[in-house]
């Protein structure tokens, strides 16, 4: 019996194995392009030049991590916010957009703040044709993506659908920041 393992472990060139090879080969070239349509790994998405900006300002911990999450090719990222100043920080708050004022977002940079890149990132899906969406299912959809990619590469980061990082999302709180992406100090 011939098994996959033994053509690619015998560097033999006889007739009979080299078709066998060449009918392997095509067949893997098969299931990589299915694997590639199930997984949207065909995809490929680049941050825009403004996200990308936004990105460099943020902790490169936390920014690896939103790098990684896009090039998984399974939804498109958009970056709201990195890294705000005194006066973003403020004018948000003034509108009823953040819930606290400068320096105390993980967000604020600067002397007050104590830290030159921010420590949060706020993402939301982007849809082709209809541009970055806040809707709560899509910002569910990318944090379990983000937060798995996290996982994977040991960066211990909050989401601000689960604040207290237990095994219950958005049911056990009365604020959510779905957008919202935190470092967090490795103890928990
Ligand atoms: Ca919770
Ligand atoms: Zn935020």
């Amino acid at each position: 019996m011939m098994t996959p393992d033994m053509v690619i472990d015998d560097p033999e060139d006889s007739i009979v194995m080299s078709a066998w090879k060449q009918r392997w080969r095509s067949k893997m070239k098969a299931a990589n392009g299915y694997y590639n349509r199930l997984h949207g790994g065909n995809v490929s998405y680049r941050y825009s030049v403004q996200s990308q900006e936004k990105l460099s300002t943020v902790d490169p911990r936390l920014a690896g991590v939103l790098v990684e999450a896009l090039k998984l090719g399974i939804i498109d990222i958009y970056i709201n916010f990195g890294a705000r100043d005194e006066k973003t920080q403020n004018r948000l708050f003034s509108e009823g957009k953040s819930k606290v004022q400068y320096p105390n977002s993980k967000h604020n940079i600067g002397e007050k703040a104590g830290r030159e890149l921010s420590e949060a990132v706020d993402a939301v899906p982007y849809i082709s044709g209809r541009g970055p969406l806040w809707d709560r299912a899509l910002c569910c959809f990318l944090a379990g993506i983000v937060l798995t990619t996290a996982h994977r590469l040991g960066v211990p980061i909050r989401w601000g659908g689960n604040w207290d990082q237990d095994g219950e999302p958005l049911l056990d709180q009365g604020f959510d920041d779905l957008a919202h992406f935190e470092l967090v100090r490795k103890e928990r």
